[in-house]
């Protein structure tokens, strides 16, 4: 004889916290709040966004390399942000949305990119100060995406963090290069382009706690794991060791060691500067998005093409 079992019914939302809470990682078909889907799409695509406009302040220095090791380093390294944002694109298009949509609401100015592409690279130091601190913090930022909730977000994260550590090594090494062997004139120029990379490199960490929109509800969901303050308290405290080994001053007169705290203080960010960059008024931020749009009108027949080829195969098979 057979009897028949009900099963008790199990609300998709007790699932969905159960997966979190164990340390498992939600995935394309498992049910999601639709607010965690929203807040993904919108960190993921921002995140694809800056890798792909970050290409252009290091392509405008590649014809100007000092050296061909250089110059082979500095095009490994701008196409390996192409392909983060390949990764990113394609962890964002498991969330519903397309790639197509993400360019429109980018050019649009619907979706944001990391502020600190909106400013201009003015010398060869530009491209060691971008690899130290801007790679430095990205870094130290996408440490803790790997173990982002999202299955298909933390994995990309995974393949680029190796990637992002190498670009921090390159950039460093760029510099230690013209501080040690270099003339008075190189390491003035390591000097201005420190002065000028600090404050925006701080700003990649988003805004303060206090003012964050999003940060307590993406830590409660296990998206970020650390918060905008500490992840630049972080990448402070490292950051200041290593200009002593190069030998660069960090423009900030309130840095300095606090024992009871056992962090660096540091002085108050511009943050009406910041603002202004992030709603579009930073120095380079019309050029970035033109450039981005131009590419992306440019390449239309590249991706009729493909679309034309692979229906093609199809239709053959
Ligand atoms: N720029 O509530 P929160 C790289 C916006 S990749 C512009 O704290 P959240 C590699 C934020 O979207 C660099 N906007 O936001 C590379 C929100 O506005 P919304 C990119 C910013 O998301 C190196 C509002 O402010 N990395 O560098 C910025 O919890 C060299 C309130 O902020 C990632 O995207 C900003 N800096 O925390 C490539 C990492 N900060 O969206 C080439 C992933 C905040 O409501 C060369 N993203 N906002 O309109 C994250 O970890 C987070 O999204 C944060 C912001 C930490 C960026």
């Amino acid at each position: 004889m057979t009897t028949t079992q009900t099963r008790p019914e199990v609300d998709p939302a007790d699932l969905f916290q159960a997966i979190i809470d164990a340390e498992q990682k939600i995935e394309p078909h498992d049910w999601m709040p639709d607010a965690y889907r929203k807040t993904l799409i919108r960190q993921i695509a921002q995140h694809a966004h800056s890798e792909v406009i970050g290409m252009q302040p290091e392509a405008n220095w590649i014809s100007r390399a000092p050296t061909l090791h250089r110059k082979a380093i500095l095009m490994a390294k701008v196409q390996d942000e192409a392909g983060h944002g390949l990764y990113l694109y394609a962890a964002a298009e498991t969330l519903g949305i397309t790639r197509d949509e993400m360019m429109e609401l980018l050019h649009a100015g619907k979706h944001k990119y990391s502020s600190i592409f909106n400013y201009p690279t003015l010398s060869w130091a530009d491209m060691g100060t971008i690899g130290w601190l801007v790679d430095g913090a990205a870094i130290t930022n996408q440490v803790m995406l790997q173990r982002a909730s999202y299955g298909p977000y933390s994995r990309a994260m995974v393949r680029i963090c190796k990637e992002e550590s190498f670009h921090q090594r390159q950039g460093f090494d760029i510099l230690l290069t013209m501080m040690m062997g270099g003339s008075e004139a190189q390491r003035e120029m390591v000097q201005d382009a420190v002065n000028r990379w600090w404050w925006p490199s701080l700003m990649m960490f988003g805004p303060n706690d206090s003012e964050s929109t999003h940060t307590e509800q993406s830590m409660a969901w296990k998206i970020k794991r650390v918060s905008n303050d500490d992840l630049r308290q972080q990448f402070i405290d490292m950051t200041v060791e290593q200009s002593k080994v190069l030998g660069v001053t960090l423009p900030d007169p309130d840095l300095r060691w606090n024992e009871e705290r056992g962090h660096y203080d540091f002085g108050e960010i511009d943050w009406d500067e910041f603002w202004a960059v992030v709603k579009g008024n930073g120095p380079m931020n019309r050029e970035r998005i033109e450039n981005k749009a131009g590419a992306w009108d440019d390449g239309a027949w590249v991706r009729e093409a493909a679309l034309a080829h692979s229906a093609k195969k199809r239709r053959v098979s």
